[in-house]
């Protein structure tokens, strides 16, 4: 058993608590490995948009709402920003929920100086933003794809055909190829944050993690606890690491220090 590894801070989004997506037992497993300063939750934490059509809450997904309680009464400072999955929180922003303050963003500096833009996403994404119909139907369609994919994973494991393949992450890498769904997203955000003057920004809402420099400008992405299992994290000089989970509790992947 590996013992808690101390972090300055950790970031996940699109956890999704509500839904039978939710992959809450990794992220037990993921918490209990790191202890932090500062948890950033960047939106899409409960899913009360999914919530609305029908509730899927486990034992396990209370168990994360707990230890996120626990972490926040331990000194941990745990700051939330809603999403559009969860904006019905955005009516609180500027409150404090024992320990847990609500923020529409946030300015985080990093220990080796860098200051990043903390945010949920959906401000940048055309779709949502314009289209919600267009969203609710995405949204639909794609726990269609997790549900499918578990199946799936079924199969490959009785077939024996190793390594981790998710239908969700294919479909919307093949989506966004062919018809840019969540068009110029990485490109609206990139100028936002040079406009702003800010060395990067850590994100969420697209469901795909990402951890690169692009002219100068750190783009971050969390991913998801639904499909990717991921989550960043910042070191104590600094260095922020994107952390892949797996299941049965195995860590895999990846270490990608950023430049
Ligand atoms: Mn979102």
């Amino acid at each position: 058993m590996m013992v808690t590894m101390k972090v300055r801070s950790l970031f996940l989004s699109d956890i999704h608590l509500g839904t039978r997506g939710c992959q809450a037992e990794s992220l037990i497993a993921f918490l209990r490995e790191y202890e932090a300063d500062h948890l950033f939750l960047l939106g899409d934490i409960i899913d009360f948009w999914s919530m609305s059509r029908g509730i899927h809450w486990t034992a396990a997904q209370n168990t994360v709402v707990q230890k996120v309680l626990r972490r926040a009464r331990h000194g941990e400072q745990v700051m939330l920003i809603p999403g559009n999955h969860d904006e019905a929180l955005r009516e609180y922003i500027g409150a404090s929920f024992g320990d847990i303050r609500i923020s529409a963003e946030h300015i985080h500096t990093t220990a080796d100086g860098r200051r990043l833009l903390l945010m949920h996403g959906d401000e940048f994404d055309q779709v949502t933003r314009h289209h919600r119909w267009i969203a609710v139907l995405g949204d639909i369609g794609y726990n269609l794809l997790v549900r499918l994919n578990t199946a799936i994973s079924w199969l490959r494991r009785s077939l024996r055909i190793s390594g981790y393949w998710s239908l969700a992450g294919y479909a919307k890498r093949r989506v966004k190829r062919a018809v840019s769904f969540i068009f110029d997203f990485e490109d609206v955000v990139i100028r936002t944050v040079r406009e702003r003057g800010l060395d990067g920004i850590v994100c969420g809402h697209i469901h795909s993690a990402a951890l690169r420099e692009t002219d100068g400008v750190l783009y971050i992405n969390c991913g998801d606890w639904v499909d990717s299992c991921t989550g960043i994290v910042e070191h104590p000089d600094g260095r922020l690491e994107l952390v892949e989970w797996r299941q049965a509790g195995a860590r895999v992947l990846t270490l990608r220090a950023a430049a």
